[in-house]
């Protein structure tokens, strides 16, 4: 090993150390020339094997190369270590100021939004909310309410039975009947909640949702009934509303009616939706029959009463124009998200 290798050896090295792209190929580097195979290493391992002549030139400019190599390879080593941490800041830098992705935002359902708004009428007219039950006796669904055991509406046809006398309540009267059991006059409560009836067709579903309402007091007249569902039909659906009554049969009120609306397409001069007759049915209501009272303990002597349920799916399909009760149930978002 001569002088001449040694400058060879150098003049390599620093060229390889000082080339390297990145960590990487300056590991490889380092490995070629100052690595334990390296020619560098090899060579002063061997210095005892020289003659005493080569012993000395190769000791003293070996060790001198070596420790140039590794200045080089240190120096070369920092450089890319500062350029890859540089790099990195960079690439993982957040802008700040970028506007946030948009995240898309839900809203309550179209019958759950109808359900609010009648309850908010109500309550601006001093009444107060109860729930119960879905599951209920033959007792609170129907007896209570004066439908005898022969009634149609009782038959497996229309009611959906758990047991011979456990059923899905039919109405939320129950609810009411429950709230009177409990409290004394003066009641004037709604109750709003599901219903179920064996029923499947365009305008019927299994389930549905309805409004009632009970008012029982002293002197509550049928003009009070109307009274109240006249200021609900303006707060429903405009101030411009009339209503009316027509008779009509219920088990659980004496006299039944039926309320119509005039028109909202057509202010009550006849159109398509009202099919010329200026009215819609929004509906049912009347005065508390007796025989209820007699269920609960009230005195029919001392109090009278009032009572009215709508379902939420008609008036929403009214309000809002909806064609078809189906869409309420089959979660189409083009259909949800409009309202
Ligand atoms: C309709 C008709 C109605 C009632 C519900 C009621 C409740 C009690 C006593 C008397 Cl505790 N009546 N509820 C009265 C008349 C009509 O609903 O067409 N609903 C969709």
């Amino acid at each position: 090993m001569e002088r001449a290798d040694l400058r060879a050896i150098y003049q390599q090295g620093i060229a390889a150390l000082e080339a390297a792209r990145d960590l990487d190929a300056l590991e490889e580097a380092r490995v070629r020339f100052l690595g334990r195979k390296a020619d560098l290493s090899n060579l002063l391992r061997s210095i005892a094997e020289l003659a005493p002549e080569d012993k000395r030139v190769v000791g003293r400019f070996g060790n001198l190369v070596k420790k140039e190599l590794e200045a080089a390879y240190d120096a070369r080593h920092t450089q890319l270590e500062q350029a890859e941490l540089v790099h990195g800041l960079a690439k993982d830098s957040v802008d700040v100021t970028l506007p946030g992705r948009e995240l898309p935002l839900g809203h309550l359902h179209l019958i759950t939004q109808t359900r609010r708004e009648i309850e908010a009428i109500f309550i601006g007219m001093g009444y107060e909310v109860a729930e119960g039950p879905e599951v209920e006796t033959d007792y609170y669904n129907f007896t209570a309410l004066n439908t005898p055991e022969d009634h149609p509406a009782r038959s497996l046809h229309d009611t959906f039975f758990v047991t011979d006398n456990v059923l899905l309540r039919t109405h939320t009267s129950p609810v009411q009947v429950r709230v009177m059991e409990k409290q004394r006059p003066p009641v004037y409560v709604i109750v709003p909640g599901k219903a179920y009836r064996r029923d499947s067709d365009a305008t019927h579903t299994p389930m549905f949702h309805q409004v009632e309402g009970l008012v029982v007091d002293h002197g509550i007249t049928l003009a009070d009934l109307k009274g109240t569902l006249e200021q609900f039909a303006k707060a429903m659906f405009g101030e411009d509303r009339r209503i009316r009554l027509r008779p009509h049969f219920f088990p659980f009120t004496e006299p039944s009616v039926e309320v119509d609306v005039s028109c909202m397409a057509c202010n009550g001069n006849g159109c398509r939706l009202c099919k010329r007759t200026g009215w819609l049915e929004i509906l049912g209501a009347g005065m508390v029959d007796p025989n209820v009272f007699g269920f609960v303990n009230y005195d029919p002597e001392e109090f009278t009463g009032f009572a009215f349920g709508m379902g939420i799916e008609r008036i929403a399909m009214l309000k809002y124009g909806v064609s078809d009760l189906r869409l309420f149930y089959e979660n189409d978002l083009r259909f949800l998200t409009q309202f």
